[in-house]
């Protein structure tokens, strides 16, 4: 039997063909003929079946006893103790001392599944890890084009002119779409802004070396210049954009001799890629965590909008401010999780959407929650401060990946019920749990999701999970029936996946995001459908790209040009703290905390199973350091040890350290952008002393 499914590791979207034989997975092909991966998988995508391996697995929940032990305990007994302890704390401490911790890794339909038992049914707070990776590009778009529209297909990258890259390095997180544009986007100009010479700047004609956080000076001195050369069609920004005088005034200030002492550059490189943005038809840039995760992440996600804005790089074929999404479900997690927005983008805000929500679910309107979850940090302060008692953490490692994770220490101790609900019974962050929960993987199970260029691809059940594992829609729907809110939340409309599916393509009839169109059945083994699509819509392109009519989501159908003056860097280098910490992916084989990529016999022969911090030969030599030599990091949230490699790919004064294991985040900050509240992962300044 051959079953596709789409892989659950990053937001590409390859599609996958698996061979099975009672309930065994024989072999693994990527579909030749999807749109997205023609072929293709990377190593993970491909040893995607390493992640059904038992060895880290348990087959029944497992619950704390007063000895700090974990004992295997039934289902029954596991939902009873969750409805239990979930109604003692509401009713004790009241609404607000719930919340539920999410990610971008489960399936649409458990998503939306969870956002209505918890934030419906139980008026809990409840946040994704999306926050941690593309809250900023959601809000930047929702405040640019009205709603949160990433308006491009992965077939822009493979013709565009132009391709600039900007804190974004594909060669590893992207790799198949990477690969794809490397062999088939012959003419290209590669254009790579990082301050670290990465694989993919390795590959670029120009590499820019930008001074970390030195992007929004960079980006209004470019589009300075851009209307300063009369390169910009003033007609079509008056007729298209709201803003653009009092843009063209602001900007006047972002000089191109400021560039050396804000960016790190010199004038020329910023006049070449002005240069070179104007002579070019098609101009993509594509953005991922370089920008999104930064203490004014927002403003400079914008910055880029601007200039394909004034410079009308959007709408077109091979044009667009492409933000790449992380995760395999982002997008989905963004606008059906309830979390940020309500079903299909809509506003909690509003009484009408309030209204058209309640009809389609048959529910009271008053269940609808009237305002956006808090932050994921802030519900992490609410835990220290007690405000918070209960906390369901789903498919997420906060142990590892929270920023300033010095604040997840003993976790445990710091809330009165924790339950976990992952693949693995072992992750950091279920070893505090005080209950545990095993849940199927997504070979296991069934649902859709998003990819990064708004497809969305089916997930189909590949082999049944070991039997006493179950999928996360199963679970939140009992846990849904055990706090007695099944009449409530009429339950018995969400059934399945598929019911859900149904339900949210509902609620998204005229929105943006409109899947009225798609049918759940028949998204299974095609070619992924991208939103929007309209019910009786026709298919006649598997690439496409959104405002080609220049009408946008905002109320006069204008975009907006949205800026604001760059914030002095919270911490600057200083005799105490000499070096600027940069973090991020390590490589194409390792997948965040790991969980999932350390059960790939490959993976594991290939890589280093500790942690580096990469650091330029020069700096070494100052501080008398060779590979492999033991240094203590430190910065002002922590400090660690950690093995050298000296390494070409980073300039003077700035070292980095993989996200992976678990050092990263004891040296980040708690810092956030105060529109996304995304952290600030990838700066912090930090000594380094041998030891
Ligand atoms: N192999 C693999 N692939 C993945 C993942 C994984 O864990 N492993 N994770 C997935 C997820 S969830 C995500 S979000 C994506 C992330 O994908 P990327 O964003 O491409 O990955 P990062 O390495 O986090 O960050 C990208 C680059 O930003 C640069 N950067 C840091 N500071 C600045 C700055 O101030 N300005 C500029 N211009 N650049 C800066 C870093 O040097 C880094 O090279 O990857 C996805 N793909
Ligand atoms: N310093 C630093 N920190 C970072 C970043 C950085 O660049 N630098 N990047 C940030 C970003 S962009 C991201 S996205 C986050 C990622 O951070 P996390 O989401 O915490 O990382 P993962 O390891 O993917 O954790 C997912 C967990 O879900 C489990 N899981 C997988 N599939 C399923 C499923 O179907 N059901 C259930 N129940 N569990 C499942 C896995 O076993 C794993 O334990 O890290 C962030 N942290
Ligand atoms: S590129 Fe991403 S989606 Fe494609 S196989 Fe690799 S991890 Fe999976
Ligand atoms: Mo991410």
């Amino acid at each position: 039997m051959k079953v596709q499914t789409t892989c659950s590791f990053c937001a590409t979207g390859c599609s996958l063909e698996f061979e099975v034989d009672e309930n065994k997975i024989l072999s693994c092909k990527p579909v030749a003929d999807y749109p997205v991966n023609k072929g293709l998988a990377c190593i993970k995508g491909k040893n995607l079946a390493y992640q059904n391996s038992m060895e880290h697995r348990v087959t029944t929940p497992l619950l704390r006893d007063e000895n700090g032990k974990m004992n295997p305990i039934s289902w029954e007994e596991a939902y009873e103790i969750i409805g239990k302890k979930f109604k003692d704390i509401n009713e004790k401490y009241g609404e607000g001392s719930l919340a539920f911790l999410s990610t971008g890794q489960i399936p649409l339909e458990e998503m939306a599944l969870l956002g209505y038992v918890g934030r419906f049914g139980m008026g809990m707070e409840g946040d994704g890890n999306t926050r941690l990776c593309m809250a900023t590009a959601a809000v930047a778009y929702n405040q640019s084009f009205g709603f949160d529209s990433p308006p491009y297909s992965w077939d822009d990258l493979m013709t565009t002119d132009l391709a600039i890259f900007i804190g974004a390095n594909p060669a590893i997180s992207h790799p198949v779409p990477w690969w794809r544009f490397r062999k088939e986007n012959k003419n290209v100009e590669l254009v790579v802004i990082d301050p670290r010479k990465t694989e993919t700047a390795n590959c670029a004609k120009t590499w820019i070396s930008i001074k970390p956080k030195g992007d929004l000076y960079f980006l209004y001195a470019l589009a300075n210049y851009l209307i300063e050369e009369e390169y910009v069609d003033e007609k079509f920004a008056k007729e298209n954009l709201n803003n653009f005088d009092e843009f063209k005034k602001f900007v006047k200030d972002y000089t191109l001799d400021g560039s050396r002492e804000k960016c790190g550059i010199d004038k020329k490189v910023l006049i070449d890629l002005g240069e070179e943005i104007y002579k070019k038809d098609k101009v993509s840039f594509w953005w991922t965590m370089g920008v999104n995760q930064s203490f004014e992440a927002t403003r400079t996600a914008e910055a880029i909008t601007n200039i394909c804005l004034l410079m009308k790089k959007i709408g077109k074929k091979g044009c667009g401010p492409n933000s790449l999404t992380g995760q395999c479900n982002a997008m989905g997690s963004r606008l059906y999780s309830a979390e940020t927005c309500l079903f299909a983008g809509r506003k909690f805000d509003s009484e009408k959407d309030r209204e058209f929500i309640s009809n389609v679910l048959e529910i009271e309107k008053e269940l609808i929650p009237k305002r956006a979850t808090l932050a994921f940090n802030q519900i992490i302060e609410k835990v220290e401060t007690k405000d918070i008692r209960g906390l369901w953490v789903i498919a997420t490692n906060p142990v590892v990946s929270y920023p300033h994770n010095t604040t997840m220490e003993n976790f445990n101790s710091k809330i009165d019920f924790l339950v976990v609900q992952d693949i693995y019974s072992d992750t950091e962050t279920a070893k505090e749990a005080d209950l545990f929960l095993p849940s199927a993987t997504s070979l296991e199970k069934e649902g859709t999701f998003i990819n990064t260029e708004r497809r969305l691809g089916s997930v189909q059940k590949v082999v049944e999970p070991p039997e006493g594992i179950k999928s996360d829609y199963e679970i939140i729907l009992e846990i849904g029936k055990v706090l007695g809110l099944d009449e409530k939340l009429k339950l018995d409309n969400w059934k399945t996946p598929e019911d859900a599916f149904n339900l949210m393509k509902k609620i998204s009839e005229g929105m943006p995001c409109d899947i009225t169109g798609v049918d759940y059945e028949k998204l299974k083994n095609s070619s992924g459908i991208q939103w929007p699509f309209k019910k009786d819509e026709i298919l006649e392109n598997d690439y496409r790209i959104l405002f080609e009519d220049y009408n946008f989501y905002t109320e006069n159908k204008k975009a907006n040009l949205i800026f604001e003056k760059p914030q002095e860097c919270p911490e600057i280098p200083d005799e105490k703290y000499p070096f600027t910490l940069i973090t991020g992916r390590g490589a194409i084989g390792l997948w965040h905390t790991l969980t999932r990529t350390r059960n790939i016999p490959i993976v594991q022969h290939t890589y280093p199973n500790e942690d580096y911090i990469l650091i330029n030969k020069d700096d070494a030599e100052k501080l008398n350091l060779k590979d492999e030599d033991m240094v203590l990091v430190t910065s002002k949230n922590g400090s660690c040890n950690i093995k050298v490699k000296i390494s070409d790919e980073m300039l003077k004064g700035q070292v980095f350290v993989s996200m992976h294991y678990e050092v990263a985040n004891r040296l980040t900050d708690a810092l956030y952008d105060p529109y996304s509240k995304e952290p600030s992962y990838k700066y912090a300044t930090v000594s380094i002393k041998k030891i």
